[in-house]
C-alpha cells in the first residue's frame, strides 16, 4: 500500500519534473515563428545598456500612476503602415477611444515622402486638438466630441515627425503620435558637404 503510495508520488514528481520542460520547449518553439525571436538577437541584446533597461523597466511605471499617460504609448498604442493608394497618395487612419488619451496607432509609417491623407477620429468625449507636421509647417485639426477630421499632409523627407494634441495635459498623457517617412534622403538634400577647398593646397 505504502509502496504504490510511494510510486504514485513518484510518477506525479516525474510529471512536475517534465511540465516545465514540455511548457519550456513550446514556448520556444512558439517564439520560433514569430517576430519576436528576433529580439534575441545578439545586435539587439547588446543594446541592453542599463540606461536602456532603465527606461524600459520605467516606462509601465508611468503608465501605473493613472493608466492614462505617456508611458502608455509604445505599448499599447501600436503601429500601421500608410497604404498607398492609385493616385500615389498615401492613406492611414488614427482614433481617439473614449477615455484613452492615446492616438491609435501612435506610430504610422509612410513607405517614403509624398502625401498623407490622415484621417482621425475622436470617439471621446472631449474635444481634441491635432497639431500636426507638413512639410516644415503645421496644419492644425480641431475634432469636437465623436467626429472625425481629415488632413492631407505632405512630408517629402524621410525621418521622424510629431503630432500631439495642446489642450490641457493631454500630450503629457499620452496623446502623442509620430509619423515615419522611410526611404533615403536624396542627394541633393543631403547634410554632407562636398570636399572643402582648403588654404595652402
Ligand atoms: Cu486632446
Amino acid at each position: 500500500m505504502r509502496d504504490r503510495f510511494v510510486r504514485r508520488k513518484a510518477r506525479s514528481a516525474g510529471r512536475a519534473l517534465w511540465l516545465p520542460i514540455l511548457g519550456g520547449l513550446a514556448v520556444a518553439l512558439s517564439l520560433t515563428s514569430c517576430d519576436y525571436v528576433r529580439l534575441l538577437r545578439p545586435s539587439v541584446l547588446k543594446q541592453l545598456r542599463p540606461p536602456m533597461v532603465r527606461l524600459v523597466d520605467f516606462l509601465p511605471e508611468l503608465d501605473e500612476q493613472n493608466k492614462a499617460i505617456v508611458g502608455r504609448l509604445f505599448a499599447t498604442g501600436g503601429l500601421a503602415e500608410a497604404t498607398t493608394g492609385a493616385d500615389a497618395v498615401m492613406r492611414a487612419a488614427i482614433r481617439i477611444r473614449k477615455d484613452q488619451l492615446i492616438y491609435e496607432p501612435s506610430i504610422v509609417v509612410m513607405p517614403n515622402g509624398g502625401e498623407l491623407e490622415l484621417t482621425i477620429t475622436n470617439e471621446d468625449e472631449a474635444v481634441h486638438v491635432i497639431y500636426l507636421p507638413s512639410n516644415g509647417q503645421r496644419q492644425v485639426l480641431v475634432l469636437l466630441q465623436q467626429k472625425a477630421g481629415t488632413a492631407r499632409l505632405r512630408l517629402d523627407a524621410p525621418g521622424l515627425y510629431t503630432l500631439a494634441c495642446p489642450v490641457g495635459n493631454h500630450a503629457g498623457r499620452g496623446e502623442l503620435g509620430v509619423i515615419i517617412v522611410r526611404g533615403d534622403t536624396p542627394a541633393s538634400a543631403r547634410l554632407d558637404r562636398p570636399p572643402q577647398l582648403r588654404p595652402g593646397r
